[in-house]
């Protein structure tokens, strides 16, 4: 008896003191506990911790329960698998809400302890949907006129256990229930390639009920379902004429009876104080007009008429799998300026995506306009032409009761600064507030160094991210463009899978890219595609480095995350993009069609040539040659990784002779490229173009031309993304560094040190050294894709990076900072699948101090910056290093070295 109290005491000692391996960050297709679930097969993911080194889970076991019931159990499987583990259990109910638990083992012996959370579904089935769309049947209700309101009244005699709302439409909506604004989010439900694909949101509404009568109010503005987003004001209406509402409430009440509240016949409608709402132009909302309480039961809407059924399709709506826009930033005017013209200006100090918010007291009739733009010229007055025919303005009417505050409905803007007209008296800028509005995604990566311009990069490079990942990638959000052009989110998205969790985000993205494809394979320049045939565009050629995000995205959203499913999903639209380059290429030489090339490049007529007489124009059809290249590797490695043995060798066959065409055409024998170009040689390099014994010339070529330039860099949107890799890749980081460090024209630093810019620029000289603008027809002050240098920043001054195949999503990890530049310190970390992943370092009289924090549930090889290994300690112990790189667990690690 004794004794066995004493094994007792002695169990309970250990696994207090020992069980320390513990799970957080449960998620069911990314999202911590989703409401709106669809999938049948939801997939599980969580993360470990351990104060313990070199832990990894052994086993798991997962649970899913719906009330009382269980609805599947894993029972324990042996695995290291943690992420995207697929639902196994029987078929999953609409509306409904489970609760999961899982519990791991791991390699010490430990079991954790279960860890619960909970998802719930939406619509299993469109036969779920019982509602009817709604439109408002006024005439007033076009791309040019009022906004229209709904509303409906219901009564709730029950206890209420739980109200959910399924919702969408065609244009942007905002619900109102008994007088308050439902969720926080914006701009939905968010913009997809209408025709093919709209997404519904679901909300909990179950606190917002009362007992008795309650009612729903609701705003359906254009958004971009009609505003004219080809840039001609003329064409509008490209996803159709008619803004229309889809909406469907379910309460279930304590006594098990549930009952609907749908949009159909018996809604009323009416004019808002919406006067105006568009997506470039901005809003006007005159406050006389606004009708309080118009979403509360005690309401009379005795003078609303009735809404009109409309039969638009529900069948293909499918719940939304992104996250949603939200109010990020709060910003406040860091100055008030008066420019020459006696303008007066708020200057918030951040160009930004968003709108402002504002709190006035005024009275009746007075009117408030706020236009919006990114810069000030020369001479301090407002620059809009670079907005081009977007007005960017928000104008607001008084009703003179009190202090009233506005902010927009349907529309953002893309500034920084702020003219501000109607306001009597003097301006109180504490009245003003910009918030930053996009996506919800969440903030993963973070980057800085001794270097304050470097870091001002790192501010630059996130800002155009955030001010562009507005529900789909875009490239500017000013002027009236903000279109999801294909390359500029093709060339980002690694660097942007640093900054910010974006699985989600892009896998949204994807089922348009995979939508508005064409039945020969093409992909359109931009998606949601807008350039239709039916407003006036022949149909779009797929263009190098546009067309490829198709393939390109998803890869890079496996190697980030080790989202598999993603890639299986798109995996027909991959193929089916390079069968038609594989039909446009001639005998494997992709060498017709329209091309942008290497976008943007330097060219002597962008500036006053400060650096010499030359251009850097490359070849388009070189261009698309190599990301031919690029493009087959892709399909090589993702046809590998889903076992599709017959494609792999088919591909591998493909991708000699699409070498071999390249030598062909573009190359002389001894490797001189027909375009003598920085970005040429990038990408003969970075692709693995070039035959082996000809790369180590082709980096000296590269070199040449840089030095050439006094180290600057020439490239475009293409070569960007690819000249710090493959300067470092062939041993010439200090190259890389000079450029990173380069800070006038062209160079990554000349808008920061020339113009105190705070996002990227469209072109490298957007702003001249003159201070005069490039071309207004195309300069964006916001724009992401020279911002693809944060890929590099990321993977070689902090060194973190993950491999590929087996070891993607962070499972094998790489740790090789270079160090170069001047800097003192170095410090980033990224936030994986598995947990924290960080490499901080600085140094000292010679000394390299390195701390490294390492997942669990992962292994990292570790790559030290120095030749002097016998010096290397960790802890307070030498590590007897055998070479520069080892393997290690996870963990938190100390290291010191001689350099
Ligand atoms: C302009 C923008 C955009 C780019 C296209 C080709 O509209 O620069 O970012 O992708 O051109």
């Amino acid at each position: 008896m004794k004794k066995n109290i004493l094994i007792l005491v002695f169990i309970c000692f250990t696994t207090m003191t020992f069980a320390q391996v513990e799970l957080r960050s449960l998620t069911v297709e990314n999202l911590s506990e989703p409401i709106g679930i669809e999938t049948k097969v939801p997939r599980f993911s969580w993360k470990l911790t351990s104060k313990k080194r070199d832990v990894k889970q052994t086993a798991y076991e997962i649970q899913v329960k719906e009330g009382n019931k269980v609805v599947w159990s894993s029972e324990k499987v042996t695995s290291e698998k943690s992420i995207f583990n697929k639902y196994q259990g029987v078929s999953l109910e609409s509306n409904t809400k489970y609760a999961w638990q899982i519990r791991v083992w791991d390699n010490k012996g430990n079991t954790s302890k279960w860890a619960k959370s909970t998802f719930e579904t939406a619509f299993m089935s469109s036969n779920d949907w019982k509602a009817s769309w709604i439109s408002s049947g006024l005439k007033s209700d076009t791309v040019n006129g009022n906004v229209p309101m709904y509303r409906k009244t219901f009564s709730v005699d029950k206890k209420v256990v739980s109200a959910k709302i399924f919702v969408t439409s065609r244009g942007l909506y905002e619900i109102q229930i008994n007088g308050k604004r439902m969720g926080d989010s914006y701009l939905n439900p968010g913009w997809t390639s209408y025709s093919k694909h709209l997404q519904y949101q679901t909300y909990d509404v179950s606190n917002l009920l009362g007992k008795g009568k309650n009612a729903i109010g609701a705003l359906v503005g254009s958004g971009w379902y009609r505003t004219h987003l080809t840039g001609e004001p003329k064409k509008t209406n490209i996803f159709g004429k008619q803004t229309a509402l889809l909406f469907q409430m379910v309460i279930k009440y304590a006594d098990g009876t549930q009952e609907i509240v749908v949009s159909d016949a018996s809604w009323k409608t009416s004019n808002s104080h919406i006067l105006y709402s568009e997506i470039y132009n901005g809003e006007i909302q005159d406050a006389r007009l606004e009708q309080k309480g118009y979403s509360t039961a005690s309401f009379n809407d005795d003078k609303w008429t009735s809404v009109v059924l409309k039969d638009f399709p529900i069948h293909y709506i499918t719940s939304a799998i992104n996250e949603p826009v939200k109010k990020h930033e709060i910003l406040k005017p860091i100055k008030v300026l008066t420019s020459p013209k006696g303008e007066t200006i708020l200057d918030f100090g951040q160009n930004l995506a968003g709108w402002v918010v504002v709190k006035i007291q005024g009275t009746s009739d007075d009117k408030i306009k706020l236009s919006h733009v990114e810069m000030l010229d020369k001479s301090g007055v407002p620059y809009f032409e670079n907005l081009r025919t977007a007005k960017a303005q928000a104008t607001y009417i008084l009703s003179g009761n009190g202090i009233e505050t506005f902010e927009p409905h349907f529309t953002t803007f893309g500034f920084r600064y702020v003219k501000v007209e109607g306001v009597t008296g003097k301006i109180d800028p504490d009245n003003f507030t910009a918030v930053a509005l996009y996506s919800d995604i969440k903030k993963t990566g973070s980057f800085e160094t001794s270097n304050p311009d470097i870091n001002q990069l790192q501010s630059n490079i996130q800002w155009s991210q955030k001010g562009n990942f507005l529900d789909i990638p875009t490239d500017c959000p000013q002027r009236d463009e903000r279109l999801g052009w294909t390359g500029d989110a093709e060339v980002f998205s690694r660097t942007a899978a640093y900054n910010f969790n974006v699985n989600q985000f892009f896998s949204k993205w994807l089922i348009d890219v995979a939508a508005d494809q064409g039945k020969d394979g093409s992909v359109p320049f931009v998606i949601p595609n807008i350039f239709l045939p039916e407003v006036g565009f022949s149909l779009p050629e797929s263009a190098a480095g546009w067309a490829d995000a198709s393939l390109i995205i998803p890869y890079n959203m496996y190697v980030t995350y080790g989202d598999k499913e993603l890639v299986e999903r798109q995996y027909p639209s991959m193929k089916a993009y390079l069968n038609h380059i594989r039909q446009i290429a001639k005998n494997d030489l992709w060498n017709t069609g329209w091309q942008f090339g290497d976008w943007l490049s330097y060219r002597v007529d962008d500036s006053n040539d400060e650096i010499g007489m030359k251009s850097a124009i490359t070849d388009n059809y070189l261009v698309a040659q190599c990301f031919y290249v690029y493009s087959v590797q892709i399909m090589i490695k993702t046809a590998t990784l889903l076992g599709k043995t017959e494609d792999v060798k088919e591909y591998q066959a493909l991708l000699e002779r699409v070498k071999k065409q390249f030598e062909n055409e573009f190359m002389t024998p001894s490797g001189r490229l027909i375009s003598e170009t920085q970005t040429a040689y990038i990408l003969a390099l970075q692709f693995d173009v070039l035959p082996e014994n000809l790369r180590p010339q082709a980096v000296e070529r590269l070199v040449k031309n840089i030095e050439s330039y006094n180290f600057h860099l020439t490239t475009g949107f293409l070569g960007t993304p690819f000249l710090n890799p493959v300067l470092t890749r062939f041993g010439r980081n200090d190259v890389s560094y000079k450029l990173l460090l380069q800070d006038t024209y062209p160079s990554w630093l000349y808008p920061i040190k020339g113009h105190g810019a705070t996002t990227i620029w469209e072109r490298w000289d957007s702003k001249k050294p003159d201070g005069s603008f490039q071309d207004p027809s195309m300069t964006s002050f916001n724009h992401y894709a020279y911002g693809a240098v944060g890929d590099w920043m990321y993977r070689t001054i902090v060194g973190i990076d993950t491999e590929e195949a087996d070891g993607a999503g962070y499972k094998e990890i790489t740790i090789k900072p270079q160090i170069g530049g001047d800097l003192a310190y170095a410090k980033g970390s990224l936030e994986t699948n598995y947990g924290l992943l960080s490499s901080v370092w600085k140094i000292e009289n010679g000394k390299f101090i390195f701390d490294v924090e390492i997942p669990v549930n992962t292994t990292a090889t570790i790559e030290f910056p120095t030749e002097k290994i016998e010096t290397i300690t960790e802890g307070k112990m030498n590590l007897n290093a055998k070479s520069k790189s080892a393997r290690f667990g996870s963990g938190k690690y100390h290291f010191e070295m001689q350099l």
